[in-house]
């Protein structure tokens, strides 16, 4: 069987990893967000991929969920003692490594995709990692506060500023003009099954579907998605700052139908959500619910198996 998953950071990286356990024969391909990339120290850090990377490599930070196990941070202690920053974006040793691999490679004039090829064979994540595109196109936010209206990177907002600062929107910079990566519509058009994992609807699923021609493939197929919220909160970081931003309510049957029965065929929610079945604007999604906190790696294999068993019934 082969199963491709739009995917964003940790939510992603462990509902693939699940994946994995549920389905070892299957050829997975998982398309990454890389909007949340930056460049800094002048290296291309690239946070979704590398965290999909790590988690199936087996080299993440289980209790972050991002970055490498036995950090240290000498390098970045070093960089503050003459002044270099940023100091609000956490860089450890390990991590640098990849960092500068990365840069290198892309300065030896490889695109990402080509890029990210490489460093997987070093994790051997067990699946075929691509990035959305290889063009520059980066997730900015619009905010609004007592300094006023201005635009900020993504990770300036989400992680400096901790989501706090009102976002008005989210822009894919670029996006319009990008292509996607080798590899990604076929990966697409190939597939048996797309699913969305419980990543961020907003800024990592929906930065995928901004790049032209994702969108149209993905709902060309049957896709399944996994709620993100559960009981009227996101399971894990600050989804419901991106939902209220763009007007969308922070509960399961809001996410499905921001994605819409144009794109979802069904839409897994938890136990606690189960009233979403009969919610009358999800007319057209098969809703089913069981317990979706991946609290390891057995109760997430058993959530991605659910969602393969909803995508193969409604394939029929
Ligand atoms: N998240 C934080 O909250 N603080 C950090 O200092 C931080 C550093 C970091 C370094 C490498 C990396 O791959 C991820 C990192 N993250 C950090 C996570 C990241 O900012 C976001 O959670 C994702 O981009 C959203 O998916």
């Amino acid at each position: 069987m082969r199963i491709t998953l739009l995917a964003g950071g940790v939510g992603g990286a462990r509902f693939v990893r699940g994946l994995r356990a549920a389905a070892p024969d299957a050829a997975i391909t998982v398309i990454g967000n890389t909007g949340d990339d930056i460049t800094l120290f002048g290296l291309h850090v690239s946070p979704d991929l590398d965290t999909v990377m790590y988690t199936l490599g087996g080299g993440i930070s289980e209790e972050q969920g991002w970055g490498r196990a036995e950090e240290s941070f000498t390098v970045q202690s070093e960089l503050a003692a003459y002044g270099a920053g940023p100091d609000w974006f956490r860089l450890g040793d390990r991590d640098f490594a990849t960092h500068i691999a990365r840069t290198a490679m892309r300065t030896a004039g490889l695109p990402l995709s080509a890029v990210t090829r490489q460093l997987c064979e070093r994790w051997q994540p067990g699946v075929t990692l691509l990035p959305m595109t290889d063009d520059d196109v980066q997730t900015h936010v619009e905010i609004a506060d007592t300094d006023g209206t201005r635009v900020v990177h993504f990770q300036e907002w989400w992680v400096r500023m901790h989501a706090k600062a009102p976002a008005r929107r989210f822009i894919a910079v670029a996006a319009e003009a990008a292509k996607p990566a080798p590899g990604v519509l076929e990966a697409i058009a190939d597939a048996d099954v797309v699913l969305l994992p419980p990543s961020n609807p907003v800024v990592s699923v929906g930065i995928i579907l901004s790049i032209p021609g994702i969108a149209d493939a993905v709902r060309d197929k049957v896709v399944v998605g996994v709620s993100p919220v559960i009981g009227g909160a996101p399971v894990r970081g600050m989804a419901d700052a991106c939902l209220t931003a763009i007007g969308v309510p922070t509960t399961a049957a809001g996410v499905a139908a921001h994605y819409g029965a144009g794109l979802l065929n069904g839409w897994l929610v938890d136990t606690a959500d189960a009233a979403a079945a009969d919610a009358p604007e999800l007319a057209g999604i098969a809703v089913r619910s069981r317990p979706l906190y991946m609290t390891d790696v057995p109760a997430a294999a058993a959530i991605a198996a659910a969602a393969v068993d909803l995508a193969l019934e409604l394939s029929r």
